[in-house]
């Protein structure tokens, strides 16, 4: 394993049309000021900066149907599909910086398809406190960044779950789930339902983040392609505060970097998002700057001394 990795492109999607709370649409910026592109580059990756998408801004309107802003949810995931498209497309490998996570559809049915094209097995872990599988009848919120693991396994409504040349994106055996400490009630029938693999905080706690890892990196082959998508709300809000979905017992930092490190040796990752950081809500940008030092240890930088 070990290969050599890919030129990195960098967009962002100023968006916080899938959550309840303003903000995470200030994150792009906020890791770019915490040096995302420099401390990426730094590792001696080809790093590019795209810029941000475009799209509707938030009207900050009711649940229709179950749903808060279907439209407009849609049309920002359609950009963030286009744009990963092109990017894998040109061979590259793009970090997606969100937005809340309701973008994780667009940009992982544009990976599903191109892995699909390719031939290429595909993975995808699931870093947060929220399993995100939703659908809008079990959905305490309306709130689509709630929803789209749902989405991309084919629950949801047809111009999400649609987004790509396939449906689903995804099979639920695709996915692995790591530091959950928060699914609603009807979510969690839900997730049993569709057999999801998830690696809640408990069972970290009890086996410990080292096998928790080698047990979600299992068959992990050449063939392999992975999505890394990281919602920051994973972390322990005392080292994380800024995002709009605090869950208090989570992830630490020394686990959150060997997450990161062991996710680097695989020497797979495709593809990445970052998202739910919301600059409003923390302090100093302490946040984005954590998520861009785990960004150095999935792009190589390791703790190892000895060896
Ligand atoms: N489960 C809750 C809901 O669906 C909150 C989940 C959304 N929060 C996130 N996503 N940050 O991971 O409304
Ligand atoms: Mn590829
Ligand atoms: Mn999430
Ligand atoms: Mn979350």
């Amino acid at each position: 394993l070990n290969r050599k990795i890919p030129s990195v492109v960098i967009y962002g999607v100023p968006t916080d049309i899938g959550c309840a709370h303003r903000g995470a649409s200030m994150g792009p910026e906020a890791l770019r000021v915490a040096g995302i592109v420099e401390k990426i580059a730094r590792r001696g990756i080809t790093v590019e900066d795209a810029g941000n998408l475009t799209g509707p801004h938030n009207p900050l309107q009711g649940p229709v149907d179950g749903y808060r802003h279907l439209q407009e949810v849609t049309a920002w995931n359609r950009a963030a599909f286009d744009k990963s498209t092109e990017i894998l497309a040109d061979g590259k490998l793009p970090i997606m910086l969100g937005g809340d996570h309701c973008l994780g559809i667009g940009a992982i049915a544009a990976v599903a398809d191109h892995c699909r094209a390719q031939g290429k097995k595909l993975r995808v872990f699931w870093l947060d406190a929220h399993a995100d599988f939703n659908t809008s009848e079990a959905s305490p919120s309306g709130n689509i960044h709630g929803m789209p693991v749902a989405v991309l396994c084919g629950l949801g409504p047809d111009a999400l779950v649609n987004m790509g040349k396939t449906a689903p994106a995804l099979t639920p055996d695709q996915v692995r789930q790591i530091g959950i400490r928060s699914v609603d009630r009807a979510e969690k029938q839900l997730v049993k339902q569709h057999d999801l693999d998830i690696y809640d905080m408990r069972y970290i706690d009890e086996i410990g983040m080292r096998r928790v890892m080698d047990e979600a990196l299992e068959g992990i082959d050449d063939d392999t392609h992975i999505h890394v998508s990281f919602d920051v709300d994973m972390l322990d809000p005392s080292i994380a505060p800024g995002t709009g979905t605090r869950v208090p017992g989570g992830v630490n930092y020394r686990e959150a970097q060997l997450m990161f490190e062991m996710l680097a040796d695989t020497g797979r990752v495709g593809s990445v998002d970052i998202v739910e950081v919301n600059p409003a809500l923390d302090k100093r940008n302490a946040t984005a700057r954590l998520a861009v030092a785990l960004m150095e240890s999935l792009f190589g930088k390791s703790t190892l001394v000895r060896e």
